[in-house]
């Protein structure tokens, strides 16, 4: 598997996701915590804020259907992959979402930008596995701007912490193997959204079904 690929979705697609995306935001629920935490001894995830919405019915439908073919495509097997769960994200100025491995129920996420004054997604492909001295690292880092945090990556983590610079162009999908490779969307200068959905190489329990 590449570690990053984009797919075209058609305008209507596109138009259904950004309207629902408008529709959903007055309902969205605030989400922040100031540290980070490890996860089964190897991922780092939870430190943040922005507001997220579950998804409509455009999304489920889009998760289900088209971002399934096109995260099959990317995953490169022949196996069947499963949708976990997908939802909108919303960022004000001054939001992030810290450096995190995506859920365990996430080998595959879809990233889609529903506006386009967003700070680069940075994805760190040489990290790997997080350790507990690691997190400590990581928690003495605070909420930094784009260009900060790849300067304060690579001053802590030397090679592992090199950063790659993502742009999501309108009406894109982003994949990545967001359980395997770590990410953060550094603070907002302007904010806007996205919306994210998963999948994964294990038929989930009934509880991530949608
Ligand atoms: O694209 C973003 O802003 C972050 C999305 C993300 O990393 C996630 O949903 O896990
Ligand atoms: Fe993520």
């Amino acid at each position: 598997m590449r570690f990053y690929e984009h797919f075209e979705l058609s305008g209507s697609q596109f138009e259904l996701l950004r309207s629902e995306a408008k529709q959903l935001e007055a309902s969205a629920d605030l989400v922040g915590s100031d540290t980070c935490a490890l996860e089964f001894g190897i991922a780092v995830n939870d430190r943040g804020r922005c507001r997220v919405s579950g998804p409509g019915r455009n999304l489920r439908a889009f998760h289900k259907l088209s971002g399934l073919d096109f995260a099959s495509e990317f995953s490169g097997i022949e196996a069947p992959i499963f949708p976990t769960r997908a939802s909108y994200i919303y960022y004000e100025s001054g939001d992030y979402s810290f450096f995190h491995h995506d859920a365990a129920s996430a080998h595959i996420t879809l990233i889609v930008a529903i506006s386009d004054e967003l700070t680069p997604l940075v994805l760190f492909p040489q990290f790997g596995r997080a350790t507990p001295a690691d997190i400590v690292l990581l928690n003495r880092m605070g909420n930094l701007p784009l260009y900060d945090l790849c300067t304060e990556m690579g001053d802590a983590f030397g090679e592992r912490g090199r950063s790659v610079e993502v742009e999501l162009p309108l009406g894109c999908a982003l994949a990545i193997p967001g359980r395997a490779i770590p990410h953060a969307r550094p603070q907002q200068t302007s904010g806007g959204a996205v919306c994210t959905m998963c999948y994964s190489f294990i038929d989930p329990p009934s509880a991530f079904a949608l």
